[in-house]
């Protein structure tokens, strides 16, 4: 018997569904375990107790030597920042850091397809998963995209991992071995969490590290591997692809999705083509094809795959007016490849919300071109004012209802009113995807009441 227990003491800090899920993953494996959370409310205490009666609890009014007394790692939650004071002062203390992505790691012996970028992850994950199972493989898909990669590596085996990975869980991950590693694009975001634009880029680069082959996008100079990689690269790109790279070709008038020089899949015959679609299909292509997934599943699911919720969603399309809801544009690069989306409509647009330091002028040549009004929202509606107000008309609105009605009563056939705020949610909704299920019940019952 171990009289003097595990020696092995973690704190996870943040209580949120990464929290949850390492709780129940080191309470599986025997860890000693307490957990920090800034305001521990009645149910999120009830939710532990729930899952582990021996984890101690600690919140904002603990002292610091007592929360970090004996704790030898400290599990971070990816929304908790690493110059929260909890984790400035075990720094000090040359405490282990480390988050749930690095313990799957530890844990982890199968193939990995990580990918990770300031746009688009979510849905270039999705296409690889659902290339996987068709190609008959037992895939799971976690990460950022919402199911944490523990709950998924505790339930059921699986012969491949796919992940979204943001640069929050990449910043306490350090042995994470992938067969394919791919940034799709790197454009400003969450600079309140980092120094500069440079250390943002750099933290999205360290997915690159322990990947068997790096996929990059020729078009965005950032995502290519730094000179350090020595590994198999392959690109992607919106040009012609040479030898076994990823790209367009043009042929009798047709526009084909290429490898090398080898034609796989006509333009024309994806379910989606905007211009982000054709990326997004060229980025897992390549991934796809580099983890050995058969032609046949990559082209298949091509074919037929509509898009995720509140990327670009079609919500209602009524006398000559089509609604959209981005409310998955959370940040100004996703923002600005939704404007260039409609680059031949006239637009109004919804945006707003915490911007978290985000270049709105990035957006700039596209609102001079073509939108012909901004309704601002949240807390940082003021700084889209001042950056816009002399290229349209700018309109302040308390709420999405007013928002609808205003953009309704400015429409005109032939217009598009696009949900695309360039700013995360969580000044006002608990996430962008109650901001973008708000918005389209909104517009419904507008249209509805309208007709
Ligand atoms: N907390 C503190 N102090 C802090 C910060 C947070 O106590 O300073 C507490 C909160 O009160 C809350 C918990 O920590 O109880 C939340 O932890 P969290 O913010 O890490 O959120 P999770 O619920 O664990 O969700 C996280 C990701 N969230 C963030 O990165 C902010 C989810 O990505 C992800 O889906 C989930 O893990 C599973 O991996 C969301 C996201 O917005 C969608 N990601 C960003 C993005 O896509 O741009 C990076």
């Amino acid at each position: 018997m171990n009289l003097a227990g595990p020696l092995h003491k973690n704190l996870i800090v943040g209580a949120g569904v990464t929290g949850m899920s390492c709780l129940r993953y080191l309470q599986a494996q025997g860890e000693a375990v307490s957990m920090y959370e800034d305001v521990l409310s009645t149910e999120k205490r009830e939710m532990i107790k729930s899952v582990s009666n021996n984890a101690e609890l600690f919140d904002k009014h603990n002292h610091f030597d007592v929360i970090l007394d004996q704790v030898t790692t400290l599990v971070l939650s990816p929304g908790v920042s690493l110059q929260h004071p909890l984790v400035s002062e075990a720094r000090k203390k040359s405490l282990e850091m480390i988050g749930d992505i690095e313990l799957f790691a530890r844990a982890n012996t199968q193939p990995v397809l990580a990918v990770t970028g300031s746009n688009a992850k979510s849905t270039v994950v999705t296409l690889l998963h659902l290339m996987a199972i068709q190609d008959g493989k037992k895939a799971a898909l976690a990460g950022n995209i919402g199911t944490p990669v523990l709950d998924v590596i505790r339930n059921e085996q699986h012969e491949l991992y796919v992940l979204e990975l943001s640069s929050f869980q990449l910043d306490t991950t350090y042995s994470l071995n992938t067969l394919v590693a791919c940034i799709l694009n790197i454009s400003p975001d969450h600079l309140d969490r980092y120094e500069s634009y440079e250390a943002y880029a750099r933290s999205k680069q360290s997915i690159y590290q322990h990947a068997e082959f790096a996929v990059f996008n020729r078009d965005d100079a950032l995502t290519k591997p730094d000179d350090s990689f020595k590994a198999e690269c392959i690109s992607f790109g919106m040009d012609e692809p040479d030898r076994n790279n990823f790209g367009l070709v043009n042929e009798n008038g047709e526009s084909y999705l290429a490898c090398g020089n080898k034609n796989i899949l006509s333009v024309s015959d994806l379910a989606k083509k905007n211009f982000t679609d054709i990326q997004n299909a060229l980025a897992a292509m390549a991934i796809a094809k580099v983890a050995g997934i058969s032609e046949e599943a990559i082209v298949q699911v091509l074919k037929t795959f509509k898009g995720l919720s509140h990327r670009c969603e079609v919500v209602e399309e009524q006398n000559g007016i089509t609604w959209i809801n981005d409310s998955k544009g959370t940040n100004v690069g996703a923002s600005l490849a939704a404007l260039q989306g409609f680059s031949n409509r006239p637009v109004i647009l919804i945006a707003g919300g915490d911007a978290k330091g985000g270049d709105l002028r990035l957006l700039k040549d596209e609102i001079r071109r073509h939108v012909k009004c901004m309704l601002l929202i949240g807390k940082d509606a003021p700084l889209f004012y001042q950056e816009f107000k002399d290229d349209c008309l700018c309109e302040y609105v308390k709420d999405l209802d007013e928002a609808v009605t205003l953009a309704a009563e400015q429409a005109e056939s032939g217009d598009v009113i696009l949900l695309s705020p360039a700013c995360s949610s969580l000044d006002m909704f608990s996430s962008y995807v109650e901001r973008g299920n708000l918005f389209m019940k909104k517009v419904r019952a507008h249209l509805g009441g309208v007709q």
